[in-house]
């Protein structure tokens, strides 16, 4: 009996094993995650590594030809946000497809030389008081609050950068910009990320992360004024974004079963729109005009995997457009499973 269990085992894997992956992303195993490192701990030298990486980044010519109005591959990163902006807000994408879009920026840091662990901001240790953070040093850091009525940022490494995409749906040449206003970082601070975590359930928890120190985030610091479609035009996006996906991972590592639940729409509900505005997705669209007839021509199909519903599942398929191959969403929520290879620290 045992030896013809251990036999249908053997079969059993080995039919797993034979099941051909459409998609590239087998995991392996997991056994030596990359720390994703607080910027305020990452060495001189590696901060000097990241930020000529992401330099380089935007000076590379665009490749994909996919993301309208991209001529660098930054301005393809920004636009892939763009393209994707009423699936993966206010819907139970936004987490995982933020991971999937830091992995993809990831892989075009590693081909721009840098190979470290990913950075990111733990916010909680400037809560109130952002502008003294050393993520805004103008050597070792983005450059600071911007300057003048177009609030470019005019010191640091990104200063005279052009990002072609943006705002909304439009692709208009600017500069990196942001505004700091330390009152409304407070809204990051330790005691705020515990309650975005602390609800038990998934559908919970991202609204939560999602309203909170998340979107606070992102009023306090302004970046690409505020634009809910192409603020990650700016580089502290990323860093903005890590200390989000942290979030997350620390919720899921209070218990083993959320490494499997997932939940919540895949696209945004046209009547609701971004959840921090009102009057739906027709009213939001003054703001920043509707997708191009370019964009949606790129724009996937949110419900792929989802066997046609509009409910999140963990076979939902997440694309970068080329960036990085299509995945799973089930591949990207363990940060050790095997397809990433990560841990915050
Ligand atoms: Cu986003």
């Amino acid at each position: 009996m045992q030896s013809a269990l251990a036999l249908l085992l053997v079969v059993a894997t080995v039919g797993v094993r034979a099941v051909p992956f459409s998609l590239v992303d087998t995991p392996a195993k997991c056994t030596n995650p990359t720390k994703r490192v607080s910027w305020h701990d990452v060495s001189a030298e590696d901060k000097k590594a990241y930020i000529s990486a992401e330099q380089c980044i935007m000076n590379a010519e665009a490749k994909l030809k996919k993301m309208p109005g991209a001529k660098t591959q930054w301005d393809e990163l920004v636009g892939l946000h763009q393209i994707l902006s009423l699936q993966i807000h206010s819907t139970g994408t936004f987490l995982p497809y933020h991971r999937y879009m830091l992995h993809a920026h990831e892989h075009l840091l590693n081909q721009c030389g840098y190979n470290k662990g990913l950075p990111y901001w733990d916010e909680t240790r400037d809560a109130g008081n952002f502008s003294i953070s050393p993520v805004f040093d103008s050597v070792l850091g983005f450059g600071g609050t911007g300057q003048g009525t177009s609030k470019c940022v005019e010191d640091g490494p990104f200063r005279n950068f052009t990002v072609n995409i943006g705002p909304g749906f439009t692709s208009q040449p600017r500069c990196v910009n942001r505004q700091i206003t330390n009152a409304l970082s407070s809204y990051c601070s330790a005691s705020a990320v515990q309650k975005a975590i602390s609800p038990t359930t998934y559908e919970e928890a991202w609204r939560a992360i999602y309203s909170g120190p998340h979107l606070m985030g992102h009023i306090a610091l302004s970046m690409m004024n505020a634009d809910s479609i192409t603020s990650n035009g700016d580089p502290l996006f990323f860093m903005h974004h890590g200390f989000v996906d942290k979030m997350w991972a620390d919720w899921q590592a209070k218990d083993p079963k959320r490494l499997t639940e997932i939940s919540g729409l895949n696209a945004q509900d046209p009547k609701v729109g971004f959840l921090e505005f009102p009057g739906g997705i027709e009213e939001e669209s003054k703001m920043w005009g509707h997708p191009t007839t370019e964009m949606k021509a790129v724009t996937p199909d949110p419900t792929t995997g989802d066997k046609g519903g509009n409910q999140t599942t963990l076979g939902h398929v997440m694309t970068s457009l080329g960036i990085i191959p299509d995945t799973t969403l089930e591949n990207i929520m363990d940060t050790k499973g095997g397809y990433l290879c990560y841990e915050y620290v």
